[in-house]
C-alpha cells in the first residue's frame, strides 16, 4: 500500500506543528498555536476531512495516523507549556528577590538644639530639687516686668534705649521675673518655683549679645529662708551643672529686685566667668505680692540660657546658636 498524500500532509503537520511549538515564547501564542493545529477549524480537522475520500483499506491507516499525529502535538504542547510556566515562575523570582544584606535607607535624625539641651538639664535639676516649672506672656505691662519688681521709674533698664515698647504701653518682658510675679499672686508659700523663658533687649547684636535671648530664673520662697540657704542651692546646681570639683565665689552686687544681691562666678578651664545673678527677694517685692515679709522670705537667681551653652560647648558667638547651621548643630 503506497503512501497517500493525506499521509504525507499529516507528517509534515506534525513536523510544522511540533517546530512551532518548541519555538513559541509565550503561553498566549502557544493557545494560538493549539487552536491552529487542533482546533475544531485547525489544520488537522481539515486534513481529516479528506478521510472520506479514502478506501476501506486506508481509511484506519490514516485515522490511526491522525491520532499518533494529534497526539504528539498534544505532547509537545504540554511540553512546552510546562516549560514556559516554569520559565514564568523563575522570572518572577529573579524579579522579587529580596537582599536583606543590602544596606538600609538611613535619614538623618533630628536633635535637640544645644539650647533647649541646656534648659533641659537646669529643669531637670531644679525638678530633683523640688521646683515647680511655670512659664508665662513674652508680651507684658510694665506693672509685671518692672513695678513689681521694685524698679522703679527712672531705672535705666527701662529706659526705650534697653526695652522694646509696644505701641499701646505693653512691652516684650526683659526677664522672666514677670512669670514669678504672676506664680506668686496665684500661689501660697511655701514656694519651689523655676522659670524658663525667651526674653528681650534692645542690645546691639554681636558674639556675645542678642537681642531675643533666653533665661532661666528661680524662685523661693518660705518661712526662715536665708542667704545660706540661696548659697546652697546655688553651689548644688552649679556642681551637678559643671562637675564636682568646681570652684564658686560669691560677689556682691546689686538687683532692685534683691536685698542683699549676688554675682556668682565658676572657674572654668582656668578662667572665673561669671554665670549667675542672685539674692535675697526685696521687701518690697514680697508686698506687691501680698506676702507679710515679716512672715516670709525668699531668694530668687537668674542667668542667660546661651551663656551656659556657650560655656559648656566651647561656643565662641551667640549668633551661632541662633541661624540653624546644620553643620553646626550636627555636633552637639
Ligand atoms: C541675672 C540676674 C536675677 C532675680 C533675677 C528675681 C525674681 C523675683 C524676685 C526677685 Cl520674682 N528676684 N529674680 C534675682 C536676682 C538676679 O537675675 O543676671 N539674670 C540674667
Amino acid at each position: 500500500m503506497s503512501t497517500s498524500p493525506i499521509q504525507s500532509q499529516l507528517t509534515q503537520l506534525q513536523t510544522e506543528a511540533i517546530a512551532a511549538i518548541a519555538d513559541s515564547p509565550s503561553l498566549d501564542e502557544l493557545e494560538q498555536l493549539r487552536v491552529k493545529y487542533l482546533g475544531k477549524k485547525g489544520q488537522l480537522s481539515q486534513i481529516l476531512r479528506g478521510m472520506g475520500k479514502l478506501s476501506p483499506e486506508e481509511r484506519p491507516v490514516v485515522g490511526s495516523l491522525g491520532n499518533k499525529v494529534k497526539q504528539a502535538i498534544q505532547d509537545s504542547l504540554e511540553t512546552q507549556k510546562a516549560t514556559l510556566q516554569q520559565a514564568a515562575i523563575q522570572a518572577k523570582i529573579a524579579a522579587e528577590t529580596l537582599d536583606v544584606t543590602m544596606p538600609g535607607v538611613s535619614r538623618p535624625l533630628g536633635k535637640v538644639h544645644p539650647l533647649n539641651g541646656v534648659v533641659d538639664r537646669v529643669l531637670d535639676i531644679f525638678v530633683g530639687l523640688g521646683y515647680t516649672v511655670a512659664t508665662g506672656p513674652q508680651i507684658e505691662t510694665d506693672y509685671y516686668n518692672f513695678e513689681a519688681l521694685n524698679t522703679p521709674t527712672d531705672h535705666p533698664a527701662r529706659d526705650m534705649q534697653d526695652t522694646f515698647y509696644l505701641p499701646g504701653g505693653n512691652l516684650l518682658r526683659t526677664h522672666t521675673s514677670s512669670v514669678q510675679i504672676r506664680y506668686m499672686e496665684n500661689n501660697e508659700p511655701p514656694i519651689r518655683v523655676i522659670a524658663p523663658g525667651r526674653v528681650y533687649r534692645r542690645d546691639t547684636v554681636d558674639a556675645t549679645h542678642s537681642a531675643v535671648f533666653h533665661q532661666v530664673e528661680l524662685l523661693a520662697i518660705d518661712k526662715g529662708l536665708k542667704f545660706s540657704d540661696l548659697k546652697g542651692t546655688i553651689k548644688e546646681f552649679l556642681r551637678q551643672m559643671f562637675g564636682d570639683e568646681l570652684p564658686v565665689q560669691f560677689r556682691t552686687s546689686y538687683f532692685p529686685f534683691t536685698e542683699p544681691s549676688a554675682e556668682v562666678d565658676v572657674q572654668w578651664k582656668g578662667k572665673w566667668l561669671e554665670v549667675l545673678g542672685c539674692g535675697m527677694v526685696d521687701p518690697n517685692v514680697l508686698k506687691a505680692v501680698g506676702y507679710d515679709p515679716e512672715i516670709y522670705t525668699g531668694f530668687a537667681a537668674g542667668f542667660g540660657v546661651e551663656r551656659f551653652a556657650m560655656v559648656l560647648h566651647q561656643i565662641d558667638d551667640i549668633r551661632r546658636l541662633y541661624n540653624s547651621d546644620l553643620r553646626f548643630l550636627k555636633q552637639f
